[in-house]
């Protein structure tokens, strides 16, 4: 029986030990409470790392279980060496503040923690495949287990598996100076669906993805096509539980601090901040704002506090203690200048404190400041906005926080630009009512209709809507025991037209055409394929004669020039050219990309007999997708009528005398032999689906590579090519 199956790094609960026995109490943290609704389905179960328990007695550990099994959740449990390296030093210490973009924080030490991250990712992997049917509904959750969805994809196939990555993914230019770049996005992409808090963040990783994996951009669907996979990219960003702030709010002891706090403070404005500490929060810059505020306007000082409360984490961690002591001192500084007998501008709290407390503070404060220097969304500004039931109060918000994107009536401001906060805060200060209410009822609108339980049946609904993963796709054929099964298709046939694609097929892509020559090793394959009685093999490539003849012409085969425009039939013979209507559109064409060319660096026009190529490989990804876009939208107007075909190759641009097509090639070799209709076409890219296209039955299609395709079997790369054309030509 399928289940739904949440993983996150913590379980939601604290592990406490009194007098040896093992306690549970509850998190009240964001995920915690945003995945009860799903969490609270009778058949679902939470795995995740419970905290250290080297407090429980070895013999009580059962009771512990005892209790976890009870709420549905299921540990996994890490030594402290495996918390050392794999939390606070690999997530902690190299992806966080990478993925916050700075740089400088990410600890050096803490790369060599890779490989414990690596395991740890594994162990989980593990743990979750004996727990589960096979056929679950699987929802893992952030950046410390950003390796999981593709090693559980290997374990289970045929689960559905979505991944919610809970900060930013950063710019590809920054991610991309992790050496392990390539692992985290194929970790990531092991998911059938992957959900961002906002739309750059998707942006960045579908630009990582192209970048650093050579997929193609497609600008015009959400997700990415790869590995033979179609993984759904979706913005969800993380909304709070409302009632319960609103709610909080209303209780009579709240209420009564409320009064309390501004009976302290009679004639205060109070500014507040609720954090982390963390140095993505932007703290320090935030009292240096203060602190700025408090010198150009004398008239504020003994008028306005700070309320800044600060919880403890990560204190291991040395940058966080540097955090700590610059914080203290500053506060230290800004109160000894500004503060007096009877009062001081900054009221710092270093602890966490009760959602009673916070909850009063939130509706006490007048500004409430949320100003990271980057934040995958923030949950602090929604929590406030959540709280005010009076529609009273100002949000100044953060532009690099994901809840900017949401909270567009806060005053979004830049955290670095500390003379700006400033004003900022005398601003928000001094607005008024009307103002303030009309800002925080369009805030309060927004933050009441995505709330937490929005956020998650927003993404559980579109996991459920993903395609089954697997289904109609290619069998991948990798191994000589594989082969086996193709050749038993093959073997009672007295001779087999084999038709193989050449670059991307039988040799790897090189930054430019003429690099790509043929090797030792393909020519030996070549050579051997060629003198086998029961093969008619044929190279059809979208290379030009001469190219071939220079390569292969001395072999006894049929070569296939430009696609099918010329064709070679033995080393003996002339070429022929299969198509007469002479291209009168070409000259005009040649001319346009000579233009795109000159304005696309990287990029190339290869000019041919019956067409011509514009090739893009070596350009910028992006502009290299626009630009062919651009070129397409030019052709499809000013060629219109003509009679020339456009489609879009690996990376290329092809353009040809419509009807001129590999799949033709076949056709017309088939019509000469009526007798022998078995065929194997092996091709990686875009042109070779024409030669699937018309296989006859009985016949194998083969596409190398990761794409979509319509051939029935697939190899992983050009070695395994190779090492079934070798078995081919020994049978
Ligand atoms: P965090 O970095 O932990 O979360 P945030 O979204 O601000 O950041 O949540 C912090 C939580 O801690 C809030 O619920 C807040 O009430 C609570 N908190 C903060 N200070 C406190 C204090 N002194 N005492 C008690 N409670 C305190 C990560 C990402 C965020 C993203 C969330 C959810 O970094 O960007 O919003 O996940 O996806």
């Amino acid at each position: 029986m399928s289940r739904f199956i949440i993983v996150s790094n913590r379980l939601p609960i604290t592990v406490k030990s009194e007098n040896g026995v093992p306690m549970l109490s509850d998190s009240a943290g964001g995920l915690a409470t945003a995945l009860k609704g799903p969490h609270s389905k009778s058949d679902s179960l939470w795995i995740g790392w419970p905290g250290d328990i080297s407090r429980i007695e070895k013999d009580r550990i059962h009771e512990l279980e005892g209790k976890l099994s009870e709420k549905r959740f299921s540990p996994v449990y890490l030594s402290s060496s495996e918390v050392n390296k794999y939390y606070e030093g690999f997530s902690n210490g190299v992806i966080w503040p990478l993925y916050h973009y700075l740089v400088d924080k990410v600890q050096r030490s803490a790369w060599a923690d890779w490989k414990a991250y690596h395991e740890v990712n594994q162990k989980f992997a593990d743990i979750i495949a004996s727990r589960s049917s096979g056929s679950d509904m699987i929802w893992i959750h952030d950046y410390q287990l950003s390796l999981l969805p593709g090693l559980l994809r290997k374990l289970l196939p045929n689960s559905k598996i979505g991944f919610f990555l809970h900060i930013p993914f950063p710019s590809s230019e920054v991610f991309r100076i992790l050496p392990w770049r390539e692992e985290i996005l194929e970790g990531m992409l092991g998911s059938d669906l992957i959900g961002f808090h906002t739309y750059s963040y998707l942006r960045h990783f579908k630009r990582a993805v192209a970048k650093i994996l050579g997929s193609d951009e497609d600008e015009n669907s959400e997700g990415i096509c790869i590995n033979g996979r179609n993984i759904s990219l979706g913005v969800f960003p993380i909304g709070i539980d409302v009632e319960r702030f609103s709610s909080l709010a209303r209780k009579d002891e709240v209420q009564n601090e409320i009064e309390g706090i501004r009976h302290e403070n009679p004639d205060h404005k109070i500014l507040l901040g609720v954090d982390r500490l963390d140095y993505t929060k932007g703290l320090i810059r935030r009292l240096m704002s203060f602190e700025r505020l408090l010198e150009r306007e004398p008239e504020l000082r003994g008028k306005v506090k700070l309320i800044q409360v600060v919880v403890p984490s990560r204190t291991k961690v040395d940058s966080y203690e540097h955090l700590k002591k610059e914080m203290d001192e500053l506060v230290g500084r800004i109160n000894s200048t500004y503060g007096s007998i009877k009062s001081l501008p900054v009221h710092y709290l270093y602890r966490g404190i009760s959602q009673e407390h916070l909850s009063a503070l939130y509706c006490a404060a007048d500004v409430m400041l949320v100003t990271p220097v980057r934040d995958g969304m923030n949950l602090v500004a929604k929590e406030f906005v959540a709280s005010r039931n009076d529609e009273n109060g100002v949000l100044i918000l953060s532009e690099f926080a994901g809840a900017a994107d949401e909270l567009a009536e806060a005053l979004i401001v830049n955290p670095y630009d500390v003379d700006r906060l400033a004003l900022f805060m005398k601003k928000a200060i001094l607005m008024s009512e009307n103002e303030k209410t009309s800002r925080m009822k369009r805030l309060r609108e927004r933050v009441f209709n995505y709330d937490a339980f929005h956020w998650t049946s927003a993404f559980v609904n579109a996991l459920e809507k993903v395609a089954m993963p697997l289904a109609n796709q290619p069998l991948v054929i990798s191994s000589p025991d594989d082969f086996e099964k193709l050749f038993e298709k093959i073997k009672r046939v007295p001779e087999i037209h084999l038709f193989l694609d050449y670059d991307g097929t039988l040799v790897p892509f090189a930054e430019t055409p003429e690099i790509a020559v043929p090797d030792k090793e393909l020519l030996e394959i070549i050579s051997a394929l060629s003198v086998h009685h029961g093969i008619d093999l044929h190279l059809v490539s979208g290379r030009t004669r001469d190219t071939l003849e220079k390569w292969f012409g001395h072999f006894s085969l049929s070569l296939h020039a430009e696609h099918g425009f010329f064709s070679k039939m033995s080393p003996e013979s002339e070429w022929i050219q299969n198509h007469h209507e002479n291209p009168a559109w070409k000259a005009m064409l040649e001319k346009l990309l000579d233009e795109y060319t000159l304005e696309t660096p990287g990029s190339m026009v290869e000019r041919k007999s019956g067409g011509v190529a514009w090739h893009y490989r070596m350009s910028d990804p992006e502009m290299g997708v626009k630009q062919a876009r651009n070129i397409r939208k030019r052709v499809d107007i000013d060629f219109q009528g003509s009679k020339v075909e456009m489609f879009n190759g690996e990376k290329v641009l092809e353009f040809r005398a419509k009807g001129v097509n590999k799949g033709a090639v076949i056709l017309k070799t088939l019509q000469k032999n009526p007798g022998s209709s078995t065929c194997i076409a092996i091709g990686d890219d875009r042109t070779d689906e024409d030669m699937f296209a018309v296989l006859p039955p009985g016949s194998i299609g083969i596409h190398v590579g990761k794409k979509n395709t319509r051939a029935a079997f697939r190899f992983a790369d050009i070695a395994c090519t190779r090492l079934f054309l070798r078995k081919l030509s020994e049978l």
